[in-house]
This record gives structure tokens, C-alpha cells and sequence, in this order.
């Protein structure tokens, strides 16, 4: 009886591998509902954001699959209200590989980032871009699919040698909507105003000092040898520490594999 449980086990194992072939790195949970940016951030007024949760993380996920790093969002809520595929949703994944970098996040995120980084990747509907520290394109194949049942964004980034190294990357994921600006291209994060309008979300800032990002995921503050590390702030008080008097923009944390 142990045995067959066992090889039962190890056949659901193996067809679990089969149908994934990446291997987990990290994945963190994310809160629903938590979409307000500093507190009381909300949607577009236009019918074609529905219920909202366009940008509220339910989960990140990093794998690894043949060289390729491969950054999941699990979404609550996907939408194509014009049977174009997802163009409301726009995600980031700023990713620091060694010292130095962009302490900016673009695409008029407006915010900074605790980690500079190396590469920044954007990825809405069906496109995908991927910016070096100098702000440049690079083309190095990354791709996008999106799981509309699903609500998933799966971003593949192939770059040479990460074998070993993305275990010490560090990784700052946020989401906004886009605005493609009818474009149909890859746009940049949808701005927040203090008041919504048909097209802009509300719960910020008229001038451009608010983040235009609706949801990250905050790491855990570690603990040293049983003394906090520092300490633990919320979602709200990370986003909401933007001031127009001191001209500061707020600044993300970095996530680490461990
Ligand atoms: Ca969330
Ligand atoms: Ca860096
Ligand atoms: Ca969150």
C-alpha cells in the first residue's frame, strides 16, 4: 500500500515536471484588494475597467527554464473589453545585477527603486520591452503570454550566463494599467490624478510626484538574530511617502531569491 502511494506520488511528480519543465525560484503571495497605490488609489472611470483589479497582484512567481529567467504575475482580474487581448494591464520587473544601475523605474512609474537596476522589462497584452541601465532597448528575445481565463502574465527573458548568478539579483515587480495612447504598441504606466477621470485613476497627486504604480509586493523585513533588521513598513506607507514639498518620489524595495 506505501509503495503504490509512493510511486503514485512520484508519477504526479514527474507529470508535474513535464508539463512545467522550469524550475521555482521564489514565489510570494500577494494580498487582493490591495490596488490603491498609497491608500485610495482607484480605477479609470471608463465601463471598460469594470470592477478594477487590473493591477492587483494575487502572486510573482521567478523560474528558471534553459537560461531563460521566467517572471510570472498571477492578476486578479484581466480584461479585453475590446477583443484586442489585455491592454489595461502593464507590469515590471526591475532587476538589479551588480552595483550601479538606474535608480529610476521609466515609463512614467515615478517612482525610484531601492535596488538600481540593470535590465527593466514592461510587458502588456502581447508586447514586451526590455531597457538597460542607459534607459536603451536591448533585444534579447524576451517574451510575453497571457492566460486571460487564468489572469496570468508569463514573461520569458532569456539572458546569457544567469546560470548561478539570479539567486544574488535582486527584483522589483510593480503594476499599473497601460496607456498604449491608442497606439496599439507597448505604452507606459497610466497616470494617476487626484481625481479620477474617464482614463486616469484617482487617489494621487495632480502634479507628477505620485507613483503611477497600483500595487508591488513588499518584502518581509528579516529578522537578525532575533532583533528586526528594520523596520516592517506596509504597501501604503512605501507608495504614499511621496512629497511635493521635499520633491521626493517614493522608492520600492527589492525582493531577493532565498
Ligand atoms: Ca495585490
Ligand atoms: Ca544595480
Ligand atoms: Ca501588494
Amino acid at each position: 500500500m506505501r509503495r503504490i502511494t509512493v510511486v503514485l506520488m512520484l508519477s504526479a511528480l514527474m507529470l508535474c515536471s513535464a508539463a512545467h519543465g522550469a524550475e521555482p525560484l521564489s514565489v510570494w503571495q500577494d494580498a487582493a484588494g490591495d490596488d490603491t497605490g498609497d491608500g485610495d488609489y482607484t480605477y479609470p472611470t471608463n465601463a471598460a475597467f469594470g470592477e478594477g483589479g487590473e493591477a492587483d497582484i494575487l502572486s510573482f512567481s521567478i523560474e528558471k527554464e534553459n537560461g531563460n529567467l521566467i517572471f510570472v504575475f498571477h492578476m486578479r482580474s484581466l480584461v479585453d473589453p475590446w477583443e484586442i487581448g489585455n491592454r489595461l494591464t502593464m507590469v515590471a520587473v526591475a532587476i538589479d545585477t551588480e552595483e550601479g544601475g538606474d535608480k529610476e523605474l521609466r515609463r512614467n512609474a515615478n517612482v525610484l527603486l531601492a535596488a538600481p537596476s540593470e535590465y527593466q522589462i514592461f510587458a502588456a497584452g502581447e508586447t514586451v520591452a526590455v531597457i538597460d541601465a542607459e534607459s536603451e532597448l536591448v533585444d534579447i528575445g524576451a517574451t510575453v503570454t497571457t492566460d486571460m481565463a487564468k489572469n496570468i502574465i508569463r514573461i520569458s527573458v532569456p539572458i546569457a550566463q544567469i546560470d548561478g548568478a539570479a539567486s544574488a539579483w535582486r527584483f522589483t515587480p510593480a503594476a499599473g494599467l497601460q496607456d498604449d495612447y491608442g497606439a496599439g504598441g507597448l505604452g507606459d504606466f497610466r497616470e494617476v490624478r487626484a481625481e479620477p477621470e474617464e482614463w486616469r485613476g484617482g487617489g494621487g497627486h495632480d502634479l507628477a510626484i505620485d507613483p503611477n504604480i497600483y500595487d508591488i509586493i513588499v518584502p518581509e523585513v528579516k529578522k537578525l538574530f532575533g532583533f528586526l533588521g528594520g523596520k516592517q513598513r506596509t504597501q501604503e506607507e512605501i507608495l504614499g511617502a511621496y512629497s511635493l514639498e521635499r520633491g521626493e518620489y517614493v522608492v520600492l524595495p527589492a525582493l531577493e531569491i532565498n
